[in-house]
């Protein structure tokens, strides 16, 4: 593997889930592969998770890390070319980009969708600069369209608590009172559409996903149907995607904010959520706080499938 942007690039799934296990049996065996290695981690976003588990694997396999948040303490970078920069922008991307690859072996860049331009998101035009223009191997911290690390970690999750081959796993929006990007939904139904799992998308009318990314699930618009029967419920807030919405939200209906009530409707589910997560917006207390609620077990595993990851890219340098 030498990028890694998408969950498909994890090739076949279950020898992929083989390696993760392997990694979290026994966290400390590569620490030799990484030795002298630098890890580069760039962040033109927040984050809590995805900065500490992407270190702590890095760290597990031996590695040497560097975090540099952007917009704190870097110069203020363009990233449109032809632009006269005579604005408020010291640095362009073009040259930011090598001179960070100079610095490291591997590169993590987290870069939401600005919601600017759909065309410009969904083309992952931050993300695409660093695997053109660095010289590195880049992995995707969350880009604009996809958080495949996530992903990867939810899958891990699914694969542990599933009582049943083939489990349900319905994946609801839920309101949030700002814009979010469409990432982790995208991506995490790019992930179920590589299992042979039931996998159900629920959401209100004007809050469709891009065709690529449904794929094969299947949309149902009455959320409390959905829920019906499921064996995991994820729960997520995304903006609109269609024209002309796109990166609007059209709706805070909080009769989709998932209740123990809710949870009452299906096969007593576990809860999911990537985290963080809003309270009594996107999930009540009580189901967050309940012994279905795996959330802290999912973020936990965001430490594996970083791991298994890193470690593939490293085997490849
Ligand atoms: C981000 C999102 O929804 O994509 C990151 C989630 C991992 N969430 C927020 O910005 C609150
Ligand atoms: N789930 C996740 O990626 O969290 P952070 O935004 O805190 O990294």
């Amino acid at each position: 593997m030498r990028h890694f942007t998408s969950v498909t690039q994890l090739g076949n799934l279950a020898e992929a889930f083989a390696k993760a296990f392997e990694v979290k049996r026994n966290p400390y065996a590569d620490q030799a592969l990484g030795r002298n290695k630098t890890l580069l981690m760039i962040f033109f976003n927040n984050s809590l998770r995805t900065r500490l588990s992407t270190q702590k694997a890095a760290m597990n396999l031996g590695m040497n890390v560097i975090v540099l948040d952007v917009n704190q303490g870097a110069w203020k970078l363009e990233t449109e070319r032809g632009v006269i920069m005579d604005g408020d922008k010291s640095e362009h991307l073009l040259e930011a980009i090598p001179v960070m690859g100079s610095y490291c072996d591997i590169i993590g860049v987290r870069s939401f969708a600005r919601f600017e331009s759909k065309e410009a998101d969904y083309n992952e035009e931050i993300l695409n600069q660093f695997i053109k223009f660095s010289g590195r191997p880049v992995f995707s911290m969350e880009a604009a369209t996809r958080h495949p690390l996530q992903t990867f970690a939810d899958m891990i999750t699914i694969e542990e608590y599933k009582k049943c081959q083939k489990p349900k796993v319905v994946m609801t929006w839920a309101p949030h009172p700002r814009a979010l990007p469409q990432a982790v939904p995208n991506s995490f139904a790019e992930g179920l559409n590589l299992t042979d799992y039931e996998f159900v998308i629920t959401h209100p009318h004007g809050y469709e996903l891009a065709p690529e990314f449904v794929g094969n699930a299947r949309v149902e618009y009455d959320q409390d149907k959905a829920l019906e029967g499921a064996d995991f419920v994820y729960a997520k807030n995304w903006a609109a995607y269609n024209d002309p919405n796109y990166g609007k939200v059209i709706s805070t209906d909080r009769s989709w904010t998932v209740t123990t009530a809710k949870m009452a409707l299906t096969n007593n589910a576990f809860f999911m959520h990537c985290l963080p997560v809003r309270r009594n917006m996107i999930v009540s207390d009580d189901v967050i706080e309940s012994p279905q609620s795996i959330v802290i077990p999912e973020a936990a595993n965001r430490v594996v499938s970083a791991q298994t990851v890193l470690k593939e890219i490293l085997l490849s340098l």
